[in-house]
C-alpha cells in the first residue's frame, strides 16, 4: 500500500524561532508542500543551511540537514550529492550567506551544473545580526551600520545565477504560496543545478521591503509577459534591462521560471569518465601511466 506523506508530514517539533510576520514562514510551508507532492520520502532529502534567520529553515523540516558555517553550505551540499546521487539536495541561505561570504562558491556550483536546488530567502537585509545592508540592499536602505543609508549598489540574483551559467533560474515571492510551491516543484525536478531567490520580507528591519510593497508590484514573467524559460537571451533582457527592480525603483519585480535548459549534470560526466577508465578490467602499471598521460595537459 502507498503511503501518501502530506506536507504537515514534513514539519518538524520543533517551534520556529523566527519574528512574527517573517516572510520565512512560508517558504517552509510551500517546501514541504513541494516535497509532498513529489513524494519525496523525508530520508531521501538532505537540506544544508549556512547562517541567518533563513538559514534555520531545514531544523523545521523533517529531513536530513546539515546546519554549516556562514556562507559554507554549498560545497558540503556538493559533498553530499556526489557521496549518493540519490539524494534530493537542498540549500536553504539567505542574501547575507550567499552573495557576502559565501559568494564564491556560486560560479563553480553554476558553471559545474551539479543537480543540488539552491534556496535564497532575501529580505535586502542581514536579519540574524539585526539589521545590517546586505549585497541585495537598496540604495539608501538604513542599517544599524549605515546611519546615512546605503551607498552601494545591489547585486542582482537573478542576473548573477544566468551570467555564472546556472540551468535553471527563477524568482518567486513568500507573499504568493501557490506560486512558490509551483517554482519550488519545478526546481526540484530540474536535473541540473537550480536557483530560486525568494523575496521574502523581514518585517521586523526591513521597512522597505514589505509584504505591502511587493504585493504591488509583482509581475509573472510567464503568465503575464508570456516569457518563454527556454529564451536564455530573453532571459538576460528580463533580468538585466526590462525588470531590473533593483535599479530602476519604477520597474515591476519579475517573478517567474527564467531560464532553464537541460545540460548535461556534473553526475553525468563523472559517470562518463568512471565508465571509460573502468572499462579496463585488471589494469596494468602502464594503463594506469596511459591514464596519467592522457590527463597531461597538451603543447600548443
Ligand atoms: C564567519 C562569520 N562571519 C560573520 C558571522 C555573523 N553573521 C551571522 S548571520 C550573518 C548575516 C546573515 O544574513 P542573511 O544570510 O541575509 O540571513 P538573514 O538573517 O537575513 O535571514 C552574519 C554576518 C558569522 N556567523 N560567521
Ligand atoms: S529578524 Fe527578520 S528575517 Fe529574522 S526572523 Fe525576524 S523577521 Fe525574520
Ligand atoms: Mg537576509
Amino acid at each position: 500500500m502507498e503511503v501518501v506523506l502530506k506536507p504537515k508530514d514534513y514539519k518538524s517539533d520543533i517551534e520556529p524561532t523566527w519574528c512574527p510576520g517573517c516572510g520565512d514562514f512560508s517558504v517552509v510551508s510551500a517546501l514541504t508542500r513541494a516535497f509532498a507532492e513529489l513524494k519525496i520520502p523525508p530520508h531521501n532529502i538532505v537540506q544544508v543551511s549556512g547562517i541567518g534567520c533563513s538559514s534555520r529553515a531545514p531544523l523545521f523540516m523533517k529531513s536530513y540537514s546539515i546546519h554549516t558555517l556562514h556562507g559554507r553550505a554549498i560545497p558540503v551540499a556538493i559533498g553530499v550529492k556526489i557521496a549518493n546521487p540519490e539524494l534530493t539536495v537542498i540549500v536553504d541561505t539567505g542574501d547575507g550567506d550567499l552573495f557576502s561570504i559565501g559568494s564564491g562558491h556560486n560560479p563553480h556550483v553554476a558553471r559545474r551544473n551539479i543537480d543540488i536546488t539552491v534556496i535564497c530567502m532575501d529580505n535586502q537585509v542581514y536579519g540574524l545580526t539585526k539589521n545590517q545592508i546586505s549585497p541585495t540592499s537598496r540604495e539608501g536602505l538604513y542599517g544599524s551600520l549605515t546611519p546615512y543609508g546605503s551607498i552601494d549598489r545591489p547585486v542582482n540574483p537573478i542576473a548573477f545565477m544566468l551570467t555564472f551559467g546556472a540551468t535553471f533560474v527563477a524568482q518567486t515571492f513568500s507573499g504568493n504560496p501557490k506560486h512558490m510551491a509551483y517554482v519550488f516543484k519545478e526546481a526540484i525536478k530540474h536535473k541540473g543545478f537550480s536557483f530560486v531567490n525568494v523575496l521574502s520580507p523581514c518585517p521586523t528591519f526591513n521597512k522597505v521591503d514589505t509584504f505591502q510593497y511587493y504585493r504591488n508590484k509583482t509581475k509573472d514573467i510567464n503568465k503575464d509577459l508570456g516569457h518563454d524559460p527556454s529564451d536564455f537571451k530573453k532571459a538576460l533582457d528580463l533580468a538585466f534591462h526590462d525588470l531590473d527592480h533593483y535599479y530602476d525603483p519604477n520597474a515591476p519585480v519579475p517573478i517567474g521560471i527564467f531560464f532553464k535548459a537541460e545540460v548535461e549534470t556534473y553526475q553525468d560526466r563523472i559517470n562518463r569518465v568512471r565508465q571509460k577508465y573502468q572499462s579496463l578490467e585488471n589494469p596494468t602499471v602502464e594503463d594506469y601511466q596511459k591514464i596519467v598521460d592522457a590527463c597531461k595537459p597538451k603543447s600548443l
